[in-house]
């Protein structure tokens, strides 16, 4: 687990070595316990972290001691916690668990977090990735007291190297009030240059074009700028980001890619495609992903690029291979061994991956402009095309939006993919009508699961609700669904988009009052 401690703590400290290269800085060093003084009840806190590279190692957790304290003691202690995505889910716990976030911006993964959002608890706004710079400047969220951000280093001259992840640091850094650096030498040092932090962006009507043409483009600079009056405090650390595990790809998923992988195939032979290269890929993160990803090892595919908001190991394996050639995230969400591999090849990586600030990884614009093949997970479609991501039953939260609507709407194609029941096949992905809405059918051209591939593209309601039924649909809930579309047609005044609006949710009723859609 250790992976990054090849140097030592001590010669990481002090002497050349040391990662604060500014004198200036250097005296700004506190503990955690004594940074996180800064921080107080109603405080609007926004910390760096996306998946799980990148989250404040060592001030987070003071300041959930913190709290916890301060609330044994009778005083009520909340604060507002935005950040670039998930953050690392045990460090989030501890904030969720002594009721320390009041509301929480932008994405969350974390089960108690997500508990205390489902039960009323924690007010959560979930929204595109791309939009969260945006919106901090505009005010809609306040002020932002305080700034925490994990750097990997110091420059001379003050500037910040970054660390495992971009995500909104640069806008923390521009907008709060008073900042806070954590600085983890626990980063391999040489991962310094391959971020690239664009300071061009502006509010209507001084927006300029963002000149990226290719995935490779950099059209910033390496380091984030920092007012030092801001910087309150410093706090040294040396710890490792925390693995995301990685599990080999299951029949399910395996199927799922095979049908994703045919899917680019026929577009190279349609003329879609260029044929060796194909366009730039988004991939969400898990097994799904994973699968597509190992199945292009084995497509014959070269030149291959990525523009994306996660990196995961599989992506590190088609760059050390040639078939990817650059890969432009946000964030490094990599195993332990993941991470080993980086830090053993850094020097190869190093120009072939890219980390943005998420306004431009996820960029509409951008993502327009390159082409960018979205491919995204869901919980469930509807026979019409729309997709629900984030809302389970319709109403409780799973995680949020995330940057999948940056892709899906902007993309290319834009697919969705998800085995196609989940809960030992009591709960299908495909129902009458999905009961919360994330990408209605006009930003959904392609459904995969397990049994199939629906390509919506140039269908009418009707036509896109066969071929859904038809080709992703379990075996055993295609009856079901056959019976309610059939009588929807047969209805009075069945419309463009057939409904039977009594019946509608009845997939989810009955799973509500059963423990199962069938
Ligand atoms: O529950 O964890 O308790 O077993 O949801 O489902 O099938 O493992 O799929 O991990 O890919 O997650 C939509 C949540 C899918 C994800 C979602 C339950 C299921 C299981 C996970 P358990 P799977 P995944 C990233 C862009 C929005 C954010 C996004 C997501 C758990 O993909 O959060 O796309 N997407 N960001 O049992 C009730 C259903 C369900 C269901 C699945 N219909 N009803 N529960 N589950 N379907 C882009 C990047 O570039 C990284």
């Amino acid at each position: 687990r250790r992976i990054f401690f090849s140097v030592s703590t001590s010669t990481a400290q002090t002497g050349s070595t040391d990662r604060i290269r500014s004198a200036a800085f250097r005296q700004r060093v506190v503990s955690a316990e004594d940074a996180v003084k800064f921080i107080h009840p109603g405080d609007t806190v926004a910390i760096s972290g996306f998946a799980s590279a990148g989250t404040p190692k060592e001030t987070i957790p003071a300041l959930a001691t913190r709290i916890g304290q301060a609330r044994t003691a009778g005083t009520d202690f909340a604060i507002n916690l935005l950040t670039g995505a998930s953050v690392s889910t045990s460090t989030e716990r501890l904030l969720a668990e002594v009721d320390g976030i009041a509301l929480r911006m932008p994405y969350q993964s974390e089960p108690t977090a997500r508990s205390r959002i489902n039960s009323g608890s924690m007010d959560y706004v979930d929204i595109h990735l791309s939009h969260v710079a945006q919106q901090v400047w505009l005010g809609y969220y306040g002020n932002v007291d305080i700034a925490i951000v994990e750097v990997s280093g110091i420059t001379e001259t003050g500037e910040l190297i970054p660390s495992a992840s971009v995500g909104n640091n640069k806008t923390w850094l521009d907008v709060a009030e008073k900042v806070i650096l954590e600085v983890n030498s626990g980063i391999p040092s040489h991962i310094e240059g391959m971020h690239d932090i664009y300071y061009g962006t502006a509010l209507p009507p001084n927006r300029k074009p963002i000149q990226i043409t290719q995935v490779d483009d950099r059209i910033g600079q390496p380091t984030f700028r920092v007012d030092p009056d801001k910087v309150v405090a410093v706090v040294r650390t040396h710890a490792p980001d925390s693995g995301s595990p990685v599990t080999a790809p299951d029949a399910v998923s395996q199927a799922i890619a095979d049908h994703v992988l045919d899917f680019f195939a026929h577009e190279v032979r349609a003329g879609r495609l260029p044929a060796d290269s194909l366009l730039p890929l988004q991939a969400g993160i898990g097994n799904v992903a994973n699968a597509v990803l190992g199945g292009l090892d084995k497509g014959g595919y070269r030149g291959l690029t990525c523009y994306t908001e996660v990196i995961q190991d599989g992506m590190l394996h088609l760059i050390k291979e040639g078939i990817v050639t650059h890969a432009s995230t946000t964030a490094l969400a990599l195993s332990d061994a993941g991470f080993e591999d980086l830090q053993a090849n850094i020097d190869f990586y190093h120009d072939r991956i890219i980390l943005r600030p998420q306004e431009i990884s996820n960029h509409p614009e951008v993502v327009r402009r390159l082409g960018t093949i979205a491919m995204n997970g869901m919980l469930e479609a509807d026979i019409y095309g729309n997709v629900n991501s984030t809302h389970v039953m319709g109403t409780k939260i799973m995680n949020g939006i995330g940057g999948s609507g940056d892709f899906a709407r902007n993309g290319y194609v834009s697919m969705f993919l998800s085995p196609s029941t989940t809960r030992k096949g009591t709960i299908s992905a495909i129902v009458p009508m999905v009961p919360h809405v994330d990408h209605t059918e006009h930003d959904v051209q392609v459904v995969v699961t397990e049994h199939g591939l629906a390509d919506l593209r140039s269908l009418s309601p009707r036509k896109r609700a066969r071929i859904i039924i038809d080709k992703c649909a379990h075996p055993d809930y295609r009856p079901i669904l056959d019976d309610y579309f059939l009588r929807a047609q047969a209805a009075t005044g069945a419309g463009q988009t057939p409904h039977l609006l009594d019946e509608a949710f009845s997939f989810h009723q009955r799973y509500l009052r059963t423990g199962t859609m069938m």
